[in-house]
């Protein structure tokens, strides 16, 4: 069945302008993860088209746990755009999405260009700029998270929202996958996790991307804010949450929900 990528990707637009959840599209029109990379960038252009600016792009899919789940051995990669970026301390506008879930990550931002591919983790800790704690919003447009692998990449990954902490810290001298951090909700720790959570250290995240890029001829690009997938579950967010995630050393982030 020959698939039509710009058709999938404005139906995805839409479900999330419309704040409107549909069937996962691989139950009518089976493609594979090449062709949702496609859709994908089908997605990234109708964004950029509207005038949107990619912050960076996001790791997904990062723990040993929802790899096996998902039964993959690579994460997945998107897209953050300057429109899903709250400020720190800021507020969560729920009626603006579907069904948001919250997970703790850890961002890096780059002081130099990364092009793969075989590009390591010290390769990427020895090009980067800061570190710095975040919160990621997912808000899948599928009925209940309900999902294929190549479905969630042509949904670009769940990307919703994102918190950034303001403390931005150099790397060096700091153990990121010892680092620890928690995610609360009303002064309640409700998950938690080590930075090796990630793929064994986030830098072997920004590795991996930096990889996986470099087979469509990208890089990684100085001044990105990379999100390099969840340390901590992803968690159930309502109307009063007061949210907040806190790494060792790094400092923390946090946000509320309003109506
Ligand atoms: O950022 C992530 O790890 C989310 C990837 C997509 C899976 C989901 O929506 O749960
Ligand atoms: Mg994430």
């Amino acid at each position: 069945m020959s698939v039509d990528h710009n058709s999938i990707a404005n139906l995805l637009h839409l479900a999330e302008v419309e704040k409107r959840e549909v069937v996962r599209v691989t139950e009518q029109t089976p493609f594979d993860i090449e062709a949702a990379y496609k859709i994908q960038q089908e997605l990234v252009n109708i964004k950029l088209g509207q005038g949107h600016r990619i912050v960076g792009p996001k790791m997904g899919l990062t723990s040993q746990a929802k790899m096996k789940q998902m039964n993959v051995n690579e994460p997945i990669y998107g897209y953050v755009f300057d429109y899903m970026v709250i400020p720190e301390g800021g507020e969560l506008k729920i009626s603006d999405l579907i069904h948001p879930k919250v997970e703790a990550e850890i961002a890096f931002i780059l002081g130099k260009d990364i092009e793969g591919s075989g590009i390591t983790g010290a390769q990427v800790l020895a090009a980067t700029e800061y570190v710095l704690p975040a919160l990621e919003i997912i808000d899948s447009r599928y009925e209940n998270f309900k999902f294929t692998l190549p479905d969630v990449i042509a949904d670009n990954t769940s990307a919703s929202r994102v918190v950034f902490g303001n403390k931005l810290t150099h790397p060096d001298g700091l153990d990121l996958d010892l680092v620890g951090m928690t995610l609360s909700i009303n002064g309640e720790i409700k998950e938690l996790g080590a930075g090796a959570a990630v793929v064994g250290h986030p830098a072997n995240s920004v590795a991996m991307l930096a990889n996986m890029l470099a087979r469509k001829g990208e890089k990684l690009k100085a001044g990105q804010i990379i999100l390099t997938g969840g340390i901590t579950g992803a968690v159930m967010l309502s109307v009063g949450d007061s949210v907040a995630g806190k790494a060792d050393g790094l400092g923390e982030v946090t946000f509320k929900v309003v109506e």
